[in-house]
């Protein structure tokens, strides 16, 4: 079971220390609060425990040590920095990187192209990447990568989202969200705006990741469990971008004038759809969007009046990754899966935080 740190520090400390006292959970201190650039406010993550042995050691893994301020690491981002969820991620890592005085991070973009990822990552292994860290497209089609980082015993840290593969024999580790807590998170929200009954849209992310189907899986498991005078009539793909989410949307409009909610599962998708309904005279509040990620575009939409609330979906990985990388150069066990602690946003507290959003 991962347990999901909440919506503050204090209520993940309270927690992560509840649950470790029934010892099925190991917090660790993980990646930087956001907004937290100087600071070095940390966030408790509690990390899956699992049954003794689970983790993976070098040892297991086969890998030689090496010192990290030396070696080649290598950094692969997945979708082009329009998003500023990806601007984030990446800065993360690259800050990261400089605060620890590694001098060799090597960094390239797939443009959201995966067969631009695959290549950029095995450009990376020929360049001598002895460590790499891949916020992954896609979660299936990775196996030309993992044979070639496995013949070099390249260990594979994957952030952001997850990819169908073999723990602590294709990749050291996942760190990212819970996902399904989010959509969860998403549909509460969406019940409280709508007052429990009403008819709600869903813009999909892009096919073909974990984060699309989990978010998903969250919130329609949340609707049917705690609302069911609410209806979802209404899905389809915005691609996880802007352009794509306001051209939906205006279909959506044109066909079922009558929608009361709009869940987008990220930001971007959920701005496209603000200026649909801009376009099409509506005001703030006529539908009421719930979104995730946490951008400041995002969070002053909710100030605005045009959202009703988002949940966060950290990017902040820097900290987090290079953590996890070092503990197990010093041979200590990692396991399957880190959790990252995620806030939330609405009309409560956006305008006070809009600092922390990215
Ligand atoms: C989530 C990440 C998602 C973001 C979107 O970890 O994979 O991809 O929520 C991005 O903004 O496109």
């Amino acid at each position: 079971m991962s347990l999901l740190a909440h919506r503050s520090g204090r209520a993940a400390a309270l927690l992560a220390a509840a649950l470790l006292a029934s010892g099925c959970a190991k917090a660790e201190p993980t990646a930087a609060t956001p907004g937290s650039s100087g600071s070095q406010a940390r966030q408790q993550v509690a990390t899956p425990s699992g049954p003794a042995g689970a983790g993976c050691t070098i040892q297991r893994y086969g890998t030689a040590a090496f010192d990290l301020k030396t070696a080649v690491v290598g950094f692969s981002q997945s979708e082009k920095e329009a998003n500023p969820f990806r601007i984030a991620e990446t800065q993360s890592i690259k800050d990261e990187a400089a605060r620890l005085g590694i001098a060799n991070l090597k960094t390239t973009n797939a443009q959201s192209q995966f067969s631009k990822q695959i290549s950029d990552v095995q450009q990376l292994i020929a360049q001598g990447a002895q460590l790499l860290v891949i916020a992954p497209l896609n979660s299936d089609g990775w196996e030309p990568v993992l044979q070639q980082a496995a013949a070099r015993k390249v260990p594979i840290i994957t952030i952001d989202r997850k990819i169908n593969a073999r723990h602590c024999s294709d990749y050291l580790t996942f760190i990212g969200s819970d996902f399904v807590e989010q959509g969860r998170r998403a549909a509460d929200q969406m019940i409280k705006a709508l007052g429990g009954r009403g008819k709600v849209a869903i813009l999909l992310g892009a096919p073909g990741n974990n984060v699309t189907t989990e978010r998903t899986q969250g919130f329609k498991e949340q609707i049917a469990a705690k609302a069911p005078d609410i209806e979802i009539t209404f899905e389809q793909t915005g691609e996880f971008a802007r352009e794509k989410g306001q051209q939906v949307t205006e279909q959506l409009i044109q066909s079922n004038p009558d929608i009361d909610g709009i869940y987008a599962e990220n930001d971007e998708m959920a701005l496209g759809a603000v200026t649909a309904l801009k376009g099409a005279g509506k005001k703030p509040g006529d539908v009421k969007i719930v979104s995730i990620d946490g951008t400041r575009g995002a969070v002053q939409g909710i100030v605005d009046g045009w959202l009703y609330a988002v949940v966060e979906s950290n990017p902040r990985f820097g900290a987090l990754a290079f953590e996890t990388a070092q503990k197990f150069l010093d041979g200590e066990a990692v396991p399957e899966k880190v959790v990252i602690a995620d806030r939330e946003y609405d009309a409560a507290n956006a305008a006070d935080s809009l600092g922390q959003a990215y």
